[in-house]
């Protein structure tokens, strides 16, 4: 399915290993949908089973509460099987046509990019969005390629479709993707850590749209 760009203004992916005591990640995420996170993707590395799909469950129903996309990282069949809004696969995870045709086109396929050939590709086999990064160093996946601004750049010209950067992107640097031609940011560490995830939020949302070419 199509998405629209302002959908992937601030895409917020959650992540548990930031939550501090006392936190959890439905108030957290609940949080940031409260000041505006446009898009939710679930990615819990750490859980597994029953626990993995009850936690998911609940992220669910507070984005829908919210009237945002939820989206499920790697995991189609789950996906499918708990009806949410969309998946997000990598190169390593399923093709983006067979995801496409196992939760059919009413729903978001995402998919990861690291050029323009894969962007292009991805977009051609039936993504409804790209994530690209990783554009800065990330304290959440430490096992990323370095992504240029030039070949971000390229990539948002070269797809039709949004483009979301990610990797490392904090309040602090987000001022260097100024001009990218990228719709949104897809963030963790920079709204997990932090104790007041709601500024946070607000504050990126202010920059997002600096990003977009047309602003340089
Ligand atoms: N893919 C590339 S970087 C990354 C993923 C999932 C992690 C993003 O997390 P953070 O904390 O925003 O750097
Ligand atoms: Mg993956």
């Amino acid at each position: 399915m199509q998405l629209k760009k302002e959908q992937i203004k601030l895409y917020l992916i959650t992540d548990r290993t930031w939550l501090k005591e006392g936190e959890t990640l439905v108030e957290k995420v609940e949080a940031a949908l409260k000041a505006g996170a446009t898009m939710v993707q679930f990615r819990e590395k750490q859980l597994t089973g029953e626990d993995y799909i009850r936690e998911a469950k609940k992220i669910q129903a507070v984005c829908s509460a919210y009237h945002v996309p939820f989206i499920i990282n790697d995991h189609v069949e789950l996906a499918k099987e708990i009806n949410a809004d969309g998946v997000h696969v990598g190169l390593k995870d399923m093709a983006v046509e067979k995801a496409v045709r196992i939760l059919g086109e009413q729903k978001l396929v995402g998919a990861s990019a690291h050029n323009v050939d894969e962007a292009v590709a991805a977009w051609k086999a039936g993504a409804s969005y790209l994530g690209c990064g990783a554009v800065f160093a990330s304290g959440t996946k430490t096992n990323t390629v370095p992504l240029a601004y030039e070949t971000l750049r390229e990539i948002c010209r070269a797809v039709p479709i949004p483009v979301a950067a990610i990797g490392g992107i904090t309040l602090e640097n987000i001022h260097k993707l100024y001009g990218c031609g990228a719709d949104g940011a897809a963030v963790i560490s920079a709204v997990f850590s932090k104790n007041d995830p709601q500024a946070a939020v607000k504050l990126l949302l202010d920059a997002v749209p600096k990003l977009g070419e047309e602003n340089v």
